[in-house]
């Protein structure tokens, strides 16, 4: 199954790669797009992972909201992270596949076809990336570089996400902002980045993620401690175990 789901990714991610010329069509907010490729690409995600596992459902970007999430095979899918990436040719956007069982993440994978990074794991059997086990950053927030997005589709966002940038900057030694929660979340698992956070995401952009991190020894949850919400999406805390305390309290200061 996991081979399987990876092959698809991949085949995904050269759609990606081979597409230069895209249509892009606004959604709500501001800066929130959507391109004929993100549209092509699931459906063909859609349809293999359909002939994989028959009978499972789906959360996806272009789809209609579900009251609950499915019991049972339920996968969680977003064709194109990184859009705006996508749009602008800045070559740092990924195909993101997880697999929910009754709610609780099972399996993910997450494919950057520019860099061929592979990040994978499945629940109690490790995360890797490219074949390589993962293994999420031990160090605390002071020696930590943290990654964040701005949740630019919603201003009302937009102090809370800054007044927090800025008690974590006072503490951490550099920031760093890619457009794709993915990447960023597979980042902090494989210890290139420490800490990563956002305001408002979609379950599609951190359900494989998070599993990963889960698998590489990594914290990840909502900003102010809850469960992710696979569900509505909501906001995101994503950190080594060293960082992920200091930084929630660093929130938790905020909204007091
Ligand atoms: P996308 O590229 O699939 O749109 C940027 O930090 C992150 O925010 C990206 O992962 C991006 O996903 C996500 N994002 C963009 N628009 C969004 C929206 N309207 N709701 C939630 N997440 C969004
Ligand atoms: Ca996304």
């Amino acid at each position: 199954m996991l081979n399987k789901i990876i092959a698809i990714a991949q085949e995904a991610g050269r759609i990606l790669l081979d597409t230069s010329q895209v249509s892009v069509t606004a959604k709500d907010g501001v800066g929130n797009f959507v391109t004929d490729c993100d549209v092509r690409v699931q459906k063909l995600i859609y349809a293999r992972l359909r002939e994989l596992c028959p009978g499972a459902s789906f959360i996806g970007e272009e789809d209609a909201r579900h009251d609950a999430v499915p019991a049972g095979a339920c996968f969680v899918v977003d064709p194109i992270d990184g859009t705006q990436n996508f749009i602008n040719g800045y070559r740092h956007s990924c195909v993101s596949i997880g697999l929910l069982q009754d709610g609780s993440p099972k399996l993910g994978v997450v494919y950057d076809p520019y860099q061929d990074d592979l990040f994978y794991a499945q629940r109690g059997k490790g995360a890797f990336w490219n074949g390589h086990p993962l293994r999420a950053s031990e160090k605390p927030l002071s020696q930590s570089v943290v990654l964040f997005g701005t949740s630019s589709y919603d201003r009302a966002l937009t102090d809370l996400t800054f007044r927090l940038l800025r008690a974590i900057f006072d503490q951490a030694l550099d920031l760093r902002s890619s457009g794709s929660a993915a990447l960023d979340i597979c980042y902090v698992a494989s210890a290139r980045c420490n800490v990563f956070f956002e305001y408002h995401l979609e379950p599609w952009d951190y359900c494989a993620a998070a599993l990963i991190l889960e698998e590489a020894g990594g914290r990840i949850t909502q900003i102010g401690g809850q469960p992710l919400d696979f569900l509505q999406g909501g906001s995101v805390l994503a950190a080594g175990p060293y960082s992920y305390g200091t930084v929630l309290e660093l929130a938790q200061n905020l909204s007091k």
